[in-house]
């Protein structure tokens, strides 16, 4: 019985914080979210995915390391940063008909966007003139284009957006506190002056996080408040499980709880119902129990394919079973 009163009182609270918190989303609010009891969670997180898309459409997105390796950079997930010992081969920028033929291989096996990653603090000027050539061929193919690049100036921002760039990836990682325990090499203000230099350029936002870092429900709180209280919110929220690689700082982390996993997915599709949540990197070590949770409760992007940029993806055909018996559908296909 006061089990029951106690939840009664505590869902009128969190009514009266989300009220007053849209459409900015304090930090409260969302740890509130990510502790509701998971069936009024979910079914929250349901009804906002269907307010605004057709729940059994997932947009599909193709990735390519276009330069890889060698990072300056000290994020301590990545394994391309140049400072630990991973494995991974540095290789220089490729060439723009060697990106556009793999380009051309997605589209054939029904992507809609092409994201192309690249190794670097920011961009230089020479390498940003390959990496427009590359963005103008793929847009010819009738694909999206995605770039994520590093730390962008204005001016480089609006070279991309005169490419034709579609999307921009830049991710914050996780929430403001957490961060300097993660990256020391840039600030989080410096990602939060890239996203607004890629906002002003009119080129749509693709930003999101990693959880599994170590992080508590407040970071991950943190991560989702900021993402969700942006001038405007990114149209595109990749929320990655760490995908542990040996060699890196967090190479030995425990993975992440599903439940938790999935628990933040719901929070992002409600803070940002409007936006595309993508179910994006650790796919390859989740059940498809795990990944069902996650598209009921609103992701409707992936990343389809057997590599992600340096590591293992879920693969072509497990995705291809998993949809079927899912009933999911590539969007537009
Ligand atoms: N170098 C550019 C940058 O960091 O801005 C672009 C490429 S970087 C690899 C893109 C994003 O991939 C990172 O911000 C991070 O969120 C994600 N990422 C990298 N390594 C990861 C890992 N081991 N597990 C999960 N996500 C990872
Ligand atoms: C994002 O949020 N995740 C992708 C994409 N944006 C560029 C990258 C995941 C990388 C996983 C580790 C690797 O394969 O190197
Ligand atoms: Fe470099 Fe990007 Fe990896 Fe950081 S995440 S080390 S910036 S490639």
């Amino acid at each position: 019985m006061t089990l029951v009163k106690e939840f009664e009182m505590s869902a009128a609270t969190l009514d009266l914080v989300i009220e007053t918190a849209a459409p900015r989303w304090s930090r409260d609010a969302v740890a509130a979210l990510l502790a509701l009891p998971f069936p009024e969670l979910m079914f929250r997180a349901m009804s906002a995915h269907r307010a605004n898309f057709d729940p059994k459409q997932v947009q599909i997105s193709t990735l390519l390391s276009i330069k890889t390796g060698g990072c300056p950079e000290d994020c301590g997930y990545c394994p391309q940063a140049s400072s630990y010992e991973t494995g991974t081969k540095a290789s220089k920028l490729m060439a723009v008909e060697a990106v556009l033929a793999e380009a051309r291989a997605a589209k054939e096996k029904g992507a809609q966007r092409f994201c192309m990653g690249a190794a670097w603090r920011s961009p230089k000027d020479h390498d940003l003139e390959n990496v427009c050539s590359m963005i103008e061929g793929v847009k010819q193919m009738g694909l999206e284009t995605c770039v994520t690049l590093g730390m962008l100036t204005g001016e480089q921002s609006a070279r991309l957006k005169d490419a034709g760039l579609d999307y921009y990836n830049h991710n914050l990682d996780t929430s403001p506190e957490y961060y300097g325990r993660v990256i020391t090499t840039r600030t989080y203000q410096d990602r939060l002056d890239t996203l607004a230099n890629v906002r002003d350029a009119g080129i749509n936002v693709c930003s999101g996080g990693i959880v599994g870092m170590g992080e508590d429900d407040a970071d991950r709180a943190g991560l989702i408040a900021t993402l969700a209280s942006l001038p405007v919110a990114p149209e595109s929220v990749p929320i990655n499980a760490l995908v542990a690689v040996e060699g890196t700082p967090l190479g030995k982390s425990e993975p992440i709880d599903a439940i938790d996993f999935v628990r933040v997915i719901a929070a992002a599709r409600i803070t940002m119902p409007g936006s595309y949540i993508r179910l994006s990197a650790g796919r390859e070590a989740m059940s498809d129990e795990a990944q069902a949770l996650c598209f009921l409760a609103g992701a409707n992007s992936i990343f389809h394919g057997d590599k992600l940029l340096t590591t293992k993806n879920a693969t072509v055909s497990h995705d291809e079973a998993l949809f079927g018996k899912l009933g999911l559908v590539p969007q537009g296909g």
